[in-house]
């Protein structure tokens, strides 16, 4: 009697202990390259792992795209897709014809992480037919001739047969050029009122690095700019009120202390921008930038350099600087990212679907406001994805990043 009252309630422990250690135990990826290190707040790292088992059907709509970069939506029938050496192209979405590249683009330096980048409609592209894209632009006005570059914002304006843009011109440009071919960033986001989120990196080289605390340089920031390159009125260092740093920021600036931003979206309930950031190995951030705010890098990081040694003194918080709402370590290393809005998911209303190069494959995540809850990996036999995002129907469409590269759409598998 004794005996079986003890069996049956050690039974009933260890079950709700198990089932207390399975809602809780986060996405197996590998031990944390830096496991001294301790999140500022419980959840900030290591969600539990979503245990809905969703089958999804993909279907590569088109490959043969060399290394491809950002994706936009012209309408249910079209999109631009951006590849790195420097070329734009239509796709049609139903057959999957890729047009030839569209003419009309600046010189564009392709080395190492550069090349073509991002593309985004102007919100009344219906009217204008404006197109913008961020590229690696060679510049001429350097101490090192022949390897200066930086981010550069242009748009243009796509003729109705989509085989050309005219009046191409820059908007933006970010100072100082460097002889670097990594880290350029560069997300293309606008806001409720059709201003245009731009992320930078920072270069990634020692030097210019630590540039990324200095607010009179673009590296490492995220801007804020009019569609024609003009400079919001209440931008944080418009008018150099925002003065508790030694001196006045470039007005363009709306946050900074970022590493590598390749990712960005608007929160569709409230408006604001979010970010996701390269971090070195084991540092990989969510952030959700606020004016004139300082998100840490490289004074504070998670993880840890390359060669294993630490980033600066090792630290992960100070005083006056912002920490991540959620890090990875080991890295997912993020491409591009949207909140889901559509019903083809059911229950994905307003996750976050993350582009993931490396392990690969998509991240989804749930939120409670600015709290990540959970977190699940998808389709990661698809290998690197730097792209990701949602047409009107609700469908995910994904770009593989290779040199023979893919459109994907992906779908519940049930349908
Ligand atoms: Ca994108
Ligand atoms: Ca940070």
């Amino acid at each position: 009697m004794l005996r079986n009252f003890l069996t049956s309630s050690s039974a009933a422990l260890l079950l709700s202990l198990s089932s207390e250690s399975l809602a809780q135990t986060p996405v197996q990826s590998g031990p944390p390259n830096a496991p001294d290190q301790t999140p500022a707040f419980k959840g900030q790292t290591r969600a539990p792992a979503i245990d809905d088992q969703i089958d999804l059907a993909t279907t590569t709509i088109t490959t043969g795209l060399e290394h491809p970069w950002g994706l936009a939506f012209v309408d249910n029938d079209m999109a631009l897709v951006t590849e790195r050496p420097g070329r734009l192209r239509a796709v049609d979405l139903q057959n999957g014809t890729l047009s030839p590249p569209i003419e009309g683009l600046p010189k564009i330096d392709a080395r190492g992480q550069g090349g073509l980048l991002d593309v985004g409609l102007d919100p009344d592209f219906a009217n204008n037919r404006r197109v913008y894209f961020s590229y690696a632009e060679p510049r001429e006005n350097g101490k090192n001739e022949s390897g200066e570059n930086g981010t550069s914002i242009a748009r243009g304006v796509l003729s109705q047969d989509h085989s050309r843009l005219t009046n191409v011109e820059v908007i933006f440009r970010q100072t100082p050029a460097w002889d670097s071919t990594k880290h350029f960033g560069s997300a293309l986001v606008w806001d409720d009122e059709d201003r245009l989120y731009v992320t930078l990196g920072e270069r990634s080289l020692p030097e210019p690095r630590q540039l990324a605390q200095d607010l009179g340089a673009h590296l490492g920031k995220v801007v804020r700019i009019h569609a024609d390159g003009s400079i919001p009125e209440d931008n944080p260092f418009a008018d150099g009120r925002n003065v508790s740093v030694a001196k006045a920021g470039l007005a363009e600036i709306w946050s900074y202390g970022h590493r590598n931003v390749q990712g960005a979206a608007l929160e569709p309930n409230s408006g604001k921008l979010w970010t996701i950031e390269h971090g070195p190995k084991g540092g990989d951030e969510l952030n959700v930038p606020e004016a004139g705010k300082n998100y840490g890098w490289p004074v504070i990081t998670y993880g840890e350099d390359y060669s294993g040694a630490p980033i600066g003194d090792g630290l992960t918080a100070k005083e006056g600087m912002e920490q991540p709402i959620y890090y990875w370590d080991p890295v997912i290393a993020p491409g591009d990212m949207t909140f889901y809005q559509g019903e083809r998911f059911p229950g994905w209303q307003g996750n976050l679907i993350i582009a993931s190069l490396s392990p690969g494959g998509l991240v989804r995540l749930t939120l409670d406001g600015e709290r990540v809850t959970g977190e699940q990996r998808l389709v990661q036999n698809l290998g690197r994805v730097r792209d990701v995002a949602e047409s009107g129907d609700g469908a995910l469409w994904v770009l593989t990043d290779s040199r023979n590269g893919a459109l994907i759409r992906i779908v519940p598998g049930s349908e």
